[in-house]
C-alpha cells in the first residue's frame, strides 16, 4: 500500500482521507489518529455538506405540507429510505424503519413484537459477546414475561461455542438475537448458518449489525435474518439516526412502538387505528436532516465499494495484528484468521491499565477506548476488567498503525513494565 495506493484495494486510502476535514486537524500539536471507529466513525465532507444544504435550502416537516419546501424534505427523506433499503438489499424500502440508533432500533424489536409473541415459559437465546444494547432489553423482556434467557458462550479464541446450539435451540425458542460483528474481539459471526438452524425451529433471528453493516457488505435477503439493527454514526452519518430492517409480514403484524402523530390513521377519543408500515413505528417528526445526511452517507459508502471497504480493513487488521504480536508483554484478544474478522483489536499490556494506555496515547494524538465496551459479561468471560481497543475504517492508514505501536511503546516506557522480548 506505498503512497496509499492499493492495487488490492481499489481505492486510494489518501484520497478518501482528503475527504474527511476532521482528519487533517492537530491534536496537542501532532496530526490526529483517529482508531476509535468501533465507537462512532468520522464524517466525510459530502455528509456535513447534506446538513448544511438541508438546514438552509429546504428544511420543512415531512409528510404533512402541501407547499414546495414540506414535497422537497419529504422526497428526500423517502429517498434515503430507498437508499438504505438498497444498500442492505432490502426487498423495499417499507421494511426500513428510521430509529435513534441501534440501540432503539433492538428495544422496538422488544416492545413492538416481544410483547405479543414471548410468553412465559418461551426462550431468548443471546451470546455472551453481545453489547449491553443487544442483552438489557432481552433481560428486561424475560423478566416481564417469564420468558428464559439461555447463552450462547464464547471460546478463548473469541469466537461462539456453536457445538451446543443444537442443545441450546428448542421448540421454546422464540428469537435469537446474536451480534454480527463483536465490538470488542473484531470476530465475524456465522450467523447465516444460525439463522438457518432457528428457522428449522421456528424462531426468529436479530442481527445486531452495528458493526457489520458499516464495514462490509451485507445483504439482508441472503442471510435471511428477520431483523437487523444498525446505526447512521458508525458509517460516516451523523449521530441520532439508526434503521431497524424487518421482513414485512413481521412489520405489519407488529404492534406500535411509540404512540403520537404521524403513526395513526384514524384517532377517535377512545382509540385508534395505525398507519401503514413504515409509517406505524415512526411517530412524532422524525429526524429528518440526519435520515437524509446518512443516504449522503450510504451514497459514499456504496461509490468506495464495500468489497473495497473490507478489503481495506482485512490489510490495515493484518498489518496491525503483525505488530502488535510482536510487543512484549501485550495481550491480544479475538480470532487470527482475517477471514473471519473485522478491523477492531483490544489488548492489555502487562502492569498498564488500559486507561492509563489510552491516556499516553491521547498525548501522542491517538484516539483509542479503553473501558469494558459496553461488554462487562464478554470482560468477566475473559478475567479483565477493561481492554484498550484500536478500531479501524475504510480511512486509516499503516502510518496511523505505526503511530499507535510508539505510543503503545511508550505507555510502556512511562509506566515501566517493558520486558525484553525473549527470543
Ligand atoms: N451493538 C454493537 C455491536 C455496538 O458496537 C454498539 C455500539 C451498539 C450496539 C450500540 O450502538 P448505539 O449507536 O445504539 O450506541 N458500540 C460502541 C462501542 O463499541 N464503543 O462505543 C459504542
Amino acid at each position: 500500500m506505498e503512497n496509499g495506493v492499493s492495487d488490492e484495494v481499489g481505492y486510494d486510502v489518501r484520497a478518501v482521507r482528503q475527504d474527511f476535514p476532521i482528519l487533517g486537524i492537530q491534536v496537542h500539536g501532532k496530526p490526529l489518529v483517529y482508531l476509535d471507529n468501533a465507537a462512532t466513525s468520522q464524517k466525510p465532507q459530502v455528509v456535513i455538506d447534506s446538513l448544511v444544504h438541508y438546514y438552509t435550502r429546504y428544511n420543512a416537516n415531512v409528510h404533512r405540507g402541501i407547499y414546495t419546501l414540506s414535497e422537497q424534505a419529504t422526497a428526500a427523506y423517502e429517498n434515503a429510505r430507498a437508499r438504505v433499503a438498497r444498500f442492505i438489499n432490502a426487498p423495499s424500502p417499507e421494511c426500513i424503519i428510521f430509529t435513534r440508533n441501534t440501540t432503539e432500533a433492538i428495544n422496538l424489536v422488544r416492545y413492538a413484537w416481544g410483547a405479543d409473541n414471548v410468553r412465559a415459559g418461551d426462550e431468548i437465546l443471546i451470546s455472551e459477546m453481545e453489547h449491553h444494547s443487544n442483552l438489557v432489553p432481552w433481560q428486561l423482556l424475560a423478566q416481564e414475561q417469564g420468558a428464559e434467557l439461555r447463552f450462547l458462550r464464547v471460546n478463548n479464541e473469541g469466537r461462539l461455542m456453536l457445538d451446543g446450539l443444537d442443545v441450546l435451540i428448542t421448540e421454546k425458542t422464540r428469537l435469537i438475537a446474536v451480534t454480527h460483528v463483536s465490538n470488542v474481539l473484531g470476530t465475524i459471526n456465522p450467523v447465516k448458518g444460525i439463522i438457518k438452524k432457528a428457522h428449522k425451529y421456528g424462531a426468529l433471528v436479530l442481527l445486531d449489525a452495528a458493526q457489520s453493516v458499516p464495514h462490509m457488505p451485507v445483504d439482508v435477503q441472503e442471510l435471511d435474518c428477520d431483523f437487523l439493527a444498525f446505526s447512521g454514526h458508525k458509517m460516516m452519518g451523523p449521530t441520532g439516526v439508526g434503521v431497524l430492517y424487518a421482513k414485512p409480514h413481521l412489520l405489519e403484524a407488529m404492534r406500535p412502538f411509540m404512540g403520537g402523530g404521524s403513526m395513526i390513521r384514524k384517532v377517535m377519543l377512545a382509540e385508534s387505528t395505525w398507519a401503514d408500515v413504515p409509517q406505524k413505528f415512526e411517530a412524532g417528526t422524525p429526524n429528518i436532516a440526519d435520515v437524509i445526511a446518512l443516504g449522503a452517507a450510504v451514497d459514499y459508502l456504496s461509490d468506495l465499494g464495500m468489497a473495497n471497504v473490507r478489503e481495506h480493513e482485512i490489510q490495515i487488521t493484518q498489518y496491525a495484528l503483525d505488530q502488535m504480536r510482536e510487543v512484549s508483554g501485550i495481550k491480544l484478544f479475538g480470532p487470527w484468521e482475517l477471514q473471519t474478522r473485522a478491523g477492531v483489536v483490544s489488548f492489555v499490556l502487562d502492569g498498564v491499565h488500559p486507561h492509563d494506555i489510552a491516556q499516553i496515547l491521547d498525548s501522542e494524538a491517538v484516539a483509542v477506548r479503553a473501558g469494558h465496551h459496553c461488554c462487562q459479561p464478554l470482560m468477566r468471560r475473559f478475567n479483565v476488567p477493561a481492554t484498550a481497543r484500536a478500531s479501524f475504517y475504510a480511512y486509516t492508514t499503516e502510518e496511523e498503525i505505526d503511530a499507535l505501536l510508539e505510543g503503545i511503546h511508550k505507555a510502556q516506557r512511562v509506566f515501566g513494565h517493558a520486558i525484553e522480548r525473549s527470543v
